[in-house]
C-alpha cells in the first residue's frame, strides 16, 4: 500500500527504535526523564523560547495552550479552516469555553486588516473579548502553504497594538522553514506561544511540543496533568522525537519535491483540477470537475485504494513514500481518470 491520506502514518525507523530503546527514562511528571528535558531543550532553543513542553499530540498543544491564553467566555480569532476549530472534537467549547470569532482567509492565510476588523474590545459589555489570534504554518487545509512572514508582522503589530496574544500551529513549522530556507525564529519570534509536531513528517511516532515563556510552559504543566497528559517513564517516545530533529529536517525538502512531482504527473489527467505552482510543500488538494472527470471523488479513492493507493483528495508525502512509489501513485491517478 502506498499510503498518502496523512504525514502522521510515518513508522519509526530502525534507527528510530534503536535510539527509543537505549533511552534513559525517568519520571516526567517529576521533571526526572533525561531524555524529555533534552528534547525540551533542543525544541525551547530550535524556536528561540524560553521553555517548552513535551505533550502526546498537536491537539493537546494547541488546547493546552489556548486554555492558559484565555478565560471562559473569551474569544479568539482564527482562519476558518483551522486545525482546532475544525478537527479538535469542540475542545475549545469544552475545555476553554472560548467561542471563535472565524475569518475567511485565502488558503488559511487572514490578513492584519481582517484582524483588525475582527478585534472586540473587553469595556464593552456586551462583547467577548478577544484574547488571542491563532495562525497555523504550514497551513494544511490551505494545502500546506506557507504562511507569509510579511503577513504574520503585520498580524502580530495588530495583535500587539490591541493587548491581544499570538498563538502559532506550527505542526508543520519545519516544513515551512525547510521551503523557506528561513529558521524557525524567523516565524516563532512573532508568537507569545508555538507548537511544532514530531508526529508528521518527521517521523516520530508520538509527541508534539510547546513552546513559550517559562511561565507560560508552568501553566501549560498544571493543564497537561489535569488533561491526562502527564506521562511517566516517555523518555522512550522524546528520544524518537530527539531522533527525529537531528535526522529527518532537512529530508522535509524531498517530501517536498515528491509532492510537486505528483501535482505535475497528475495535472493532465481528465477532469483533475490541481494547479502544480500551489504546492510548497508536502500537502496538495485535488478537485475534481464533475462536468469532466468521469467518477466522482468516492469512485476515486475506491478506485485508488483497489489500485494499492490510499488517499483522500488530500494527498500529503512523506518519509515512508519513496520517489517510486510517488511515480507509481501518479501513473494510478491518470489510468484511473483517463481510462
Ligand atoms: N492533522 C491531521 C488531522 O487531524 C487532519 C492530519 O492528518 O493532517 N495542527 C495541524 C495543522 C494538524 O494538521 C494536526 C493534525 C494537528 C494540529 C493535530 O495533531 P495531532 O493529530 O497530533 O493531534
Amino acid at each position: 500500500m502506498i499510503d498518502l491520506r496523512s504525514d502522521t502514518v510515518t513508522k519509526p525507523s530502525p534507527a528510530m527504535r534503536r535510539a527509543m530503546a537505549e533511552a534513559e527514562v525517568g519520571d516526567d511528571v517529576f521533571g526526572e526523564d533525561p531524555c524529555i528535558n533534552r528534547l525540551q531543550e533542543m525544541a525551547a532553543q530550535l524556536l528561540g523560547k524560553e521553555a517548552a513542553l513535551f505533550v502526546p499530540s498537536g491537539t493537546m498543544a494547541n488546547q493546552l495552550s489556548i486554555k492558559v491564553h484565555t478565560q471562559p467566555g473569551d474569544e479568539i480569532i482564527m482562519e476558518r479552516t483551522n486545525h482546532p476549530f475544525n478537527s479538535e472534537s469542540g475542545g475549545l467549547a469544552a475545555l476553554s469555553g472560548v467561542q471563535v470569532n472565524l475569518i475567511d482567509g485565502q488558503r488559511g492565510v487572514i490578513t492584519a486588516p481582517q484582524v483588525a476588523r475582527a478585534v472586540r474590545h473587553g469595556d464593552n459589555i456586551h462583547n467577548a473579548p478577544t484574547r488571542l489570534v491563532c495562525v497555523e504554518n504550514t497551513h494544511n487545509r490551505g494545502g500546506g502553504n506557507i504562511y507569509p512572514l510579511e503577513t504574520i508582522r503585520e498580524i502580530h503589530d495588530v495583535a500587539r497594538h490591541e493587548g491581544v496574544a499570538m498563538h502559532l500551529d506550527g505542526a508543520r513549522l519545519l516544513n515551512a522553514c525547510v521551503a523557506s530556507g528561513l529558521p524557525a525564529t524567523a516565524y516563532t519570534q512573532y508568537f507569545d506561544s508555538c507548537t511544532l509536531c514530531l508526529s508528521k513528517g518527521l517521523g516520530a511516532p508520538v509527541g508534539s511540543i510547546i513552546a513559550a515563556s517559562a511561565d507560560f510552559i508552568r501553566q501549560t504543566l498544571r493543564y497537561r496533568k489535569m488533561f491526562g497528559g502527564g506521562m511517566r517513564q516517555a523518555g522512550i517516545l522524546a528520544a524518537a522525537g530527539i531522533y527525529a530533529l537531528e535526522h529527518h529536517v532537512e529530508r522535509l525538502a524531498e517530501d517536498h519535491q515528491h509532492a510537486k512531482l505528483l501535482a505535475e504527473r497528475i495535472s493532465t489527467a481528465r477532469g483533475l483540477r490541481i494547479n502544480p505552482q500551489d504546492v510548497e510543500t508536502n500537502i496538495l488538494f485535488i478537485h475534481l470537475d464533475p462536468t469532466e472527470a468521469r467518477m466522482d471523488a468516492r469512485g476515486l479513492q475506491q478506485a485508488m485504494r483497489e489500485r494499492d493507493v490510499l488517499a483522500s483528495m488530500r494527498l500529503v508525502t512523506h518519509l515512508d513514500v519513496t520517489r517510486a512509489q510517488v511515480e507509481q501513485a501518479a501513473q494510478v491517478i491518470c489510468e484511473v481518470l483517463d481510462a
